[in-house]
């Protein structure tokens, strides 16, 4: 089979030949997705309790003309995202616009545009981060595979599952099948990275989630032996109290021996911290500005995403990167569908997101106290990014 080169750029397929973020199409968003799966898959609308999930084990195949399952009969995708349901995006806008400090939580940024902005700040030049956890990933995926002998792979917030290849190619080599199980809150960006997927490995299997992992950890099926990745340090997008509480919840959902993989950015110069998220081409910029044209589309509201100013800092007291967005001039915003008034004075924030730097002895506290045991530790020279593979207790 094709094995896709590390190196390989793949953010070139997900991301239209000639596209940048000023000419990115503004399409629905992906909370109000349509009901048809690509390739045929399997779509699922309603909730299934675990033990009512079929694994792929028992579901008969149709051999395709590699000897394998056609795509669509290799693909399942539960989408479990209900827009008017409790915990979405009108009750979180309601609250977080009506707080005297404004704030949205960063859960938004990623319908398909805002998807397809992240995947290219993954190959800005001042965003280390993910080339470094690719390098990194590169010189261990081997190591990692060989320890925790998974039969399921899951990723949260899997996004183009780029890094993901890089397990995927060592299972191979390790002979190693799996299932990959894949949760993401952006159901474009998951089928779509899911469809690559099965063309480039003609035997993985994938029983893909669409939700939230903050809240449909449940509706992950379970059973087998785990390797659970959750890379790019979106852990840092969640506070330190979030971040524990989210590590225990993952750990009561998992078995003794299942283990977890997770990428954390480190503490470093403010200067390379600043750079990351002020990149030259404004492609962050827009990215951030991205939640307002969500908001736009889904509650009807009239933000003018020109009229904020993207402003991103470290706060080294919290250890951690601070986007938000500010208002050029005083100004009202109406949220038609929430029937709410908005007033912004010139200056005022939106606080959009952090995204926490972690040391070595920070990451391996929280995932003790989650109950995880640390077994490796893995960091380049520079000391940029690391990953922790820890194992449940
Ligand atoms: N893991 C990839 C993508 C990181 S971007 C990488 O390392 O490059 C963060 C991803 O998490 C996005 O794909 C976003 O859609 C997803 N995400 C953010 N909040 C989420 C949530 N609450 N539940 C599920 N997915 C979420
Ligand atoms: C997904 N997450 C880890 C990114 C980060 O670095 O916090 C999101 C991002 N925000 C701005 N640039 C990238």
């Amino acid at each position: 089979m094709r094995h896709r080169a590390a190196s390989d750029n793949f953010s070139r397929d997900v991301f239209p030949k000639g596209a940048s973020w000023s000419n990115l199409p503004l399409h629905p968003i992906s909370l109000q997705a349509g009901t048809t799966a690509a390739g045929g898959a399997t779509t699922k609308r309603t909730s299934l309790a675990p033990a009512e999930v079929p694994h792929f084990d028992q579901a008969r195949e149709r051999k395709g003309p590699l000897g394998y399952p056609p795509p669509g009969e290799r693909l399942r995708v539960d989408v479990h995202i209900d827009p008017d349901g409790p915990g979405t995006i009108a009750a979180d806008v309601r609250r977080g616009l009506s707080s005297p400090r404004k704030r949205l939580p960063p859960k938004y940024f990623y319908d398909d545009r805002g998807s397809r902005l992240f995947d290219r700040i993954c190959d800005l030049p001042e965003y280390y981060l993910t080339r470094t956890e690719q390098a990194l990933l590169e010189g261990v995926a081997d190591e990692i595979v060989a320890l925790s002998r998974p039969r399921d792979l899951v990723e949260f917030g899997s996004g183009a599952s780029r890094k993901t290849r890089l397990l995927l190619d060592a299972l191979e080599r390790a002979t190693n099948r799996v299932r990959y199980l894949p949760i993401d809150v952006s159901e474009s960006m998951l089928r779509r990275s899911a469809q690559a997927l099965l063309a480039d490995y003609p035997s993985l299997r994938i029983h893909a989630v669409a939700g939230d992992y903050e809240r449909h950890l449940d509706r992950l099926p379970n059973g087998r032996r785990r390797l659970v990745a959750f890379l790019g340090s979106t852990i840092g997008n969640f506070t330190r109290s979030q971040a524990q509480a989210f590590l225990t919840r993952v750990a009561s959902h998992l078995n003794t021996g299942d283990h977890f993989l997770l990428g954390v950015d480190l503490v470093k110069d403010t200067a390379v911290l600043h750079a990351a998220y002020n990149d030259a081409d404004g492609v962050t910029a827009e990215f951030n500005r991205n939640l307002l044209h969500v908001i736009n589309r889904t509650l009807d509201s009239d933000f003018d995403p020109l009229a904020f100013d993207h402003l991103a800092f470290f706060n080294a007291e919290e250890s951690q990167i601070e986007m938000h967005l500010s208002a050029q001039h005083a100004h009202e915003v109406q949220v038609r569908a929430l029937a709410l008034t908005v007033p912004f004075e010139a200056g005022e924030t939106i606080h959009t997101e952090i995204s926490r730097k972690f040391t070595r002895a920070e990451t391996e506290a929280m995932l003790d106290r989650a109950g995880f045991t640390p077994v490796r530790w893995y960091e380049p020279a520079n000391r940029y990014f690391a990953l922790s593979l820890a194992v449940r207790r």
